[in-house]
């Protein structure tokens, strides 16, 4: 009896801690008791306009496919993440799917994961193992390629220049869209004419971006250029602009990543120049993924999410429509 309590008490305690609820697990690849599939799923946070939609996009695809999803949000931590994921072998789910906070050190969790024979999904960010054994598929967007699209048009948009200075908001220190997002603007902003004068994390926030900000205008009086790694940290460099007196857009040009609605209305409205989209709406393919891997059906290694980007009169036009 007393075996009995204390199990009971140490699975209250593990569902407590990820914030989970609902039937015990199938595990190992096996469906729940029911048949049905569980999902464990650990997302990064709420930090950002994005993540709230691709939360959105998640949680609604499943409860759509009728299919359980378990749920933690792992504000921002990298060590939560892990807790949650360990919770979800625990729980012996079917599949666990996750958004990595940051690229490195997941190999440990991850082969705990491969070990109790429960495959994993990555979503929107990537991870830096040498193993890709380690997860059966990523599902996410080229953050290279985004960094690239916002270079192009900066080489276009300043064409006529003969000096161009470039602050950098960029996103959380040690994230796959905060690396390759730096990158890609590198590999295409070449020439000497183009300077960056200044780089530091805004964590991809609001809040961030606009103190960050604040700080690189008072101490760089000649400012071209702002080049965001999200829309909501572009959103708080243009407070932090209006507030030094000067006109976001037009005194200082700004480029940033995402498309969500608050950027999109910001561009429409003239105070950014151009965003390169990102999209969050991975909710239902990565359900597909889930279903097919819990079936023990091969999946592609690499998904890459379909996005474009937005001048100002293509945000007017696009307005109206926007999911997010
Ligand atoms: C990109 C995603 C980033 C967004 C930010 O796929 O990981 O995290 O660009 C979000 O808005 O915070």
């Amino acid at each position: 009896m007393k075996k009995l309590i204390g199990a009971a008490l140490g699975g209250a305690l593990l569902i407590a801690l990820t914030g989970c609820a609902g039937g015990g697990g199938g595990g190992g690849g096996e469906a729940g008791a029911d048949g049905d599939l569980i999902v464990g799923f650990s997302q990064v946070g709420a930090e950002s306009g994005w993540r709230t939609a691709n939360t959105k996009s998640i949680q609604g695809a499943f409860e759509d496919a009728g299919i359980e999803l378990k749920f933690s949000d792992a504000q921002g931590k990298q060590e939560n993440q892990i807790k949650a994921i360990r919770s979800y072998i625990q729980q012996q789910v079917d599949v666990i799917a996750f958004s990595p906070v940051v690229e490195s050190g997941w190999d440990t969790v991850l082969k705990e994961a491969k070990d109790a024979g429960i495959p994993v999904v990555l979503t929107d960010r990537s991870v830096d193992s040498e193993d890709d054994s380690l997860y059966a598929s990523f599902l996410g967007s080229d953050f290279i390629l985004e960094g690239e699209k916002a270079g192009e048009w900066v080489n276009t948009e300043f064409a006529d220049a003969d000096k161009v200075n470039i602050v950098e908001l960029q996103g959380t220190t040690g994230a796959a869209p905060a690396n390759d997002r730096a990158e890609g603007f590198r590999n295409v902003v070449t020439d000497a004419k183009f300077e960056v004068i200044a780089s530091q994390t805004g964590d991809f926030t609001r809040a961030g971006g606009k103190q960050v900000m604040e700080a690189f205008l008072q101490a760089n009086p000649e400012i071209d250029l702002v080049y965001a790694h999200n829309d909501d940290m572009g959103l708080g460099a243009i407070e932090a602009i209006e507030a030094a007196g000067m006109v976001p857009g037009q005194d200082i040009k700004i480029v940033t990543v995402d498309a969500v609605k608050d950027g999109m209305t910001a561009l429409a409205d003239g105070k950014i120049n151009f965003i390169v989209e990102c999209s969050p709406l991975l909710g239902p393919q990565l359900v597909e993924i889930a279903e097919k891997v819990a079936a023990g059906e091969d999946v592609e290694k690499r998904i890459v999410t379909e996005e474009t980007t937005f001048t100002q009169e293509q945000a007017i036009e696009a307005l109206p429509d926007r999911q997010y």
